[in-house]
């Protein structure tokens, strides 16, 4: 199965970035531009793409363990930034030390497990908002619409693991739909 390990912010937060979000449709460009669904929203601390079934006692009891060494910590959506013309997101703020570290964890906790991981890259925390396949949209203005939002902070307390079922339908703006199959409490002391 597709998977990734995640960090999902609470309803109130999604809530405020909906409203945010919603404040982007009239600018130039948003129209063409596919929107995330917003009951997926997340940021990702480690995409592991398929994993083989056998694998999954072994990640499971390692993303635990990972999830059981690293302490709660405060979070809050921050800003905006794009990828290139592709990709739309909204920012993190707060102990950006820490999420690094459980994205570090994470990661660790999946190669170790014998998931073939991609070569390591420096992390770049981001909830995608939208994505464009076309290379005429310029996200510059929606990221400076995006630039002063300023979410409520919230205490990360829950590692979680995520499958992705990519869309089989063949319509046009399909969303993988997202599911969480397991979470593990951050209740360590590091
Ligand atoms: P993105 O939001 O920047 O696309 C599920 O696909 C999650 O895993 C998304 O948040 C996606 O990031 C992230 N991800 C990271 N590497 C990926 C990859 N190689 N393929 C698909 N998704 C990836």
């Amino acid at each position: 199965m597709r998977l990734f390990a995640a960090v999902l912010p609470p309803p109130a937060q999604l809530a405020e970035l909906a409203r945010e979000v919603d404040r982007l449709a009239h600018l130039p460009g948003a129209g063409r531009l596919r929107w995330t669904s917003r009951p997926g929203w997340h940021f990702t601390l480690a995409f592991m793409g398929e994993v083989d079934d056998a694998l999954l006692p072994d990640l499971h009891a390692r993303l635990a363990r990972a999830a059981h060494r690293t302490a709660p910590f405060p979070l809050r959506l921050h800003g905006g930034g794009h990828f290139g013309r592709a990709v739309l997101w909204t920012g993190a703020a707060g102990d950006l030390d820490r999420l690094r570290l459980l994205a570090d964890r994470t990661e660790a906790a999946a190669r170790r497990a014998g998931v073939p991981m991609d070569e390591h890259r420096a992390y770049h925390p981001h909830l995608t908002v939208a994505r464009s396949r076309a290379q005429d949209v310029d996200l510059r203005p929606l990221v400076a619409a995006l630039a002063p939002f300023e979410g409520s902070r919230w205490e990360v307390a829950e590692l979680a693991l995520v499958r992705s079922h990519l869309p089989g339908g063949g319509r046009p703006g399909e969303q993988p739909r997202y599911e969480t199959v397991a979470a593990w409490a951050l209740d360590g002391a590091g």
